[in-house]
């Protein structure tokens, strides 16, 4: 398998998952309704960790769903071949995940009242993150070594275009009453208030045994044994065979790879870009 991508309005997608062709229609005629929710992220932020959480929130704590169907067709990929076909054929509300920048997501999103939860990370973790996971996928250039990675990430060139472009985009939305920000590392400092956020959000009341239930099958632990959630499915075509997607639980895991003068460089790079835009928006700092 090649790592090879397609270059759709300027920005690097692999080609096994996407094609011009899709991109365009998901973005000119897919049609997202009223009431389904939108779990948008920027890759390496946490989605997949959000997405088991609103699927157990829909479960009301019951991690049947979330031990029986895998986490991708559960809230499937809009901007990929597979999910997009998917969930045209999905009823009822539905969970749809996409690390899609605001200018190519569907447009009749912007029409309709579906929610949205924007999660966003520490762009130093989503770094750590993005590189490892690069290293065990066979379906993308690899970095080597971690300065690889980090050029193209501040660059914005290479494969791992486009955070600071995503943050700015979607937090335009912050003041949509059907939008919510939500940051991973709040979610991992305080699980249960962000849970609770979460279901106001989504106008879910649980009980709460069923808060802790949600709580208990979301954690790292319950999703790194779940092969549903913890894409072992994926390995041999996708991943390699000792490919992890949850690899640590922690925040602030750059300290242990980033020299001196990367961190030095990512901050100013970082106020560079960011000093326009609320600061509490990013708790990490
Ligand atoms: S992807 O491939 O872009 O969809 O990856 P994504 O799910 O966005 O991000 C993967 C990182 O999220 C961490 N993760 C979790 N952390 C805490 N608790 C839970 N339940 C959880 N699930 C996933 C995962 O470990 C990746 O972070 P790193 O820092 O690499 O460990």
């Amino acid at each position: 398998m090649t790592g090879t991508v397609v270059w759709f309005e300027g920005i690097p997608f692999p080609s096994l998952q996407y094609s011009p062709e899709i991109l365009r229609e998901v973005q000119e005629s897919f049609l997202i309704k009223d009431e389904d929710v939108l779990l948008m992220t920027f890759p390496k932020s946490g989605t997949n960790w959000l997405i088991e959480t609103a699927c157990l929130i829909y479960s009301k704590g019951d991690s049947k769903w979330v031990q029986s169907e895998p986490i991708w067709d559960r809230s499937p990929w809009v901007e990929a071949k597979y999910g997009c076909e998917l969930l045209k054929e999905k009823e009822g509300p539905r969970l749809i995940s996409s690390h899609l920048p605001i200018q190519l997501f569907p447009k009749s999103f912007f029409k309709s009242k579906a929610k949205m939860i924007y999660l966003i990370r520490n762009p130093k973790d989503v770094i750590v993150s993005g590189y490892f996971y690069w290293k065990i996928a066979k379906f993308v250039k690899r970095p080597q070594p971690l300065e690889q990675y980090f050029d193209w990430f501040v660059q914005g060139n290479g494969d791992a275009t486009g955070w600071f472009d995503h943050i700015w985009g979607w937090l335009s939305m912050r003041d949509k009453e059907n939008f919510l920000i939500l940051s991973y590392e709040e979610m991992k400092w305080d699980t249960r208030s962000t849970v609770e956020k979460i279901c106001q959000f989504l106008g879910k009341k649980l009980e709460p045994e069923e808060l802790d239930s949600v709580l208990r099958n979301s954690s790292f632990q319950a999703m790194k044994e779940n092969n549903m959630s913890n894409f072992s499915l994926l390995k041999g075509r996708y991943l390699e065979e000792n490919g992890e997607l949850l690899r640590k639980d922690v925040t602030g895991d750059w300290k242990n790879y980033f020299t001196v003068a990367q961190a030095e460089t990512f901050d100013k790079l970082f106020q560079e870009k960011m000093e326009d835009l609320p600061q509490d928006l990013f708790p990490w700092k």
